[in-house]
């Protein structure tokens, strides 16, 4: 094999020509030689390099094979030079075969490194991500705006005793909100909690004023499924115990809360109602948020929104749980985070909120 002076050598691009253009393979004066170098230039790939490297220099059938066989019927004298042109073609063959198979094999790998390269700078897959349900946004927003104010979150079973869920709250046997229509009842005793102020209770019973906490959770009535109506729902009570609380602080706490979830401009009007735990009890509007109070059909032309119930805890309840009612005041409000998210999303079917029908949750 023989280099060539690379200076020698013509320039392409800047590029020396490759290396193998420039081997001086070794070369026969054989005739085969010519269709040999013929028959390779045809090849272009392993394949059909095999079949080439098969027909010359095969065992049994190769041409190089059969020349061989040829020897005995030159004449004594010119035997030993045929079989040195033989042996020179077959050398020659098998180099030329190599190099061409280096070359083959070279330019398969670059194919496939340019056909199976991976492109990193491709987007990836857009694959979906979960989302927070709308209630529970709302619920994280509610809490988050007391938490703010310095009240504690509380949270209790939703199994409950008659005791916690009705005896402690001064709704006494046969009081019309215990009928078995209305509360999802478990035995004699126990029953789905129908709001989580049994979780207060438990609260006020552990520990002494002063009191400020809130107990979200999902409660429990015996209710049929439709737009307003869910046999499992969500709610928020608050309860706040000290010397000397007033409805003031209630009404001044409720503004504060709903400026901060809705807007500025949102007031908030008590209107006198009834609960068996509080007296006085009263229910809850708030402004129309979405007409400011002019009117309009969310607010079916009244300006106000009726948004929860609340009113001061009753002396009895703070007897049953040990507090000194005589000391001691406190006002308690109870609201439904469905009916608030519903509200804000603007959401007309509750149905929507526990369907989870992917459509509707990948809004939020
Ligand atoms: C409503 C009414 C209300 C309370 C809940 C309460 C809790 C204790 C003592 C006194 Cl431990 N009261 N909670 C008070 C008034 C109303 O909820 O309509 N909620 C959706």
């Amino acid at each position: 094999m023989i280099l060539k002076a690379l200076d020698s050598l013509p320039r392409r691009r800047n590029k020396l020509w490759k290396l193998e253009t420039v081997v001086d393979t070794e070369s026969s004066s054989h005739p085969l030689w010519n269709t040999f170098q013929l028959d390779l230039e045809k090849v272009t790939n392993l394949e059909g390099l095999t079949e080439v490297r098969d027909s010359y220099l095969g065992r049994q059938r190769g041409l190089v094979a059969l020349e061989m066989r040829k020897l005995g019927q030159f004449p004594p004298s010119e035997r030993p030079e045929a079989g040195r042109v033989l042996n020179e073609l077959k050398n020659a063959v098998l180099k030329a075969l190599e190099t061409r198979q280096t070359e083959l094999k070279k330019r398969r790998d670059e194919s496939r490194v340019r056909e199976e390269r991976i492109d990193t700078t491709l987007p990836g897959y857009n694959f979906k991500t979960g989302g927070i349900h709308p209630i529970r946004r709302v619920w994280r927003e509610m809490e988050d705006i007391f938490v703010r104010m310095g009240y504690t979150v509380v949270v209790g079973p939703e199994i409950e005793s008659d005791h916690y869920n009705f005896e402690a709250l001064n709704i006494p046997k046969g009081h019309p909100a215990r009928d078995d229509q209305d509360t999802l009842y478990i035995n004699d005793t126990l029953l789905l909690r129908t709001h989580t102020s049994p979780v207060q209770i438990r609260t006020m019973e552990q520990h002494q004023p002063p009191l400020r906490i809130i107990a979200p959770g999902r409660v429990f009535r015996r209710d049929s499924v439709d737009a307003t109506h869910s046999p499992m729902f969500h709610q928020m009570e608050g309860l706040v115990v000290d010397e000397g609380i007033t409805l003031a602080d209630l009404k001044g706490t409720l503004e504060v809360f709903f400026r901060e979830l809705f807007s500025e401009e949102t007031r908030v009007r008590l209107r006198p109602s009834y609960f068996p735990f509080v007296e006085p009890g009263a229910e809850v509007d708030i402004s129309c948020i979405f007409c400011g109070g002019n009117g309009c059909r969310v607010c079916k032309r009244s300006g106000w929104i009726e948004v929860l119930g609340a009113g001061m805890v009753h002396p009895r309840v703070f007897s049953m749980v040990g507090y000194d009612s005589e000391r001691y005041t406190g006002f308690a409000w109870g609201m439904g985070i469905d009916r608030i998210a519903i509200l804000k999303y603007q959401v007309d079917d509750m149905r929507l909120l526990f369907e989870n029908d992917i459509r509707f949750l990948s809004q939020f």
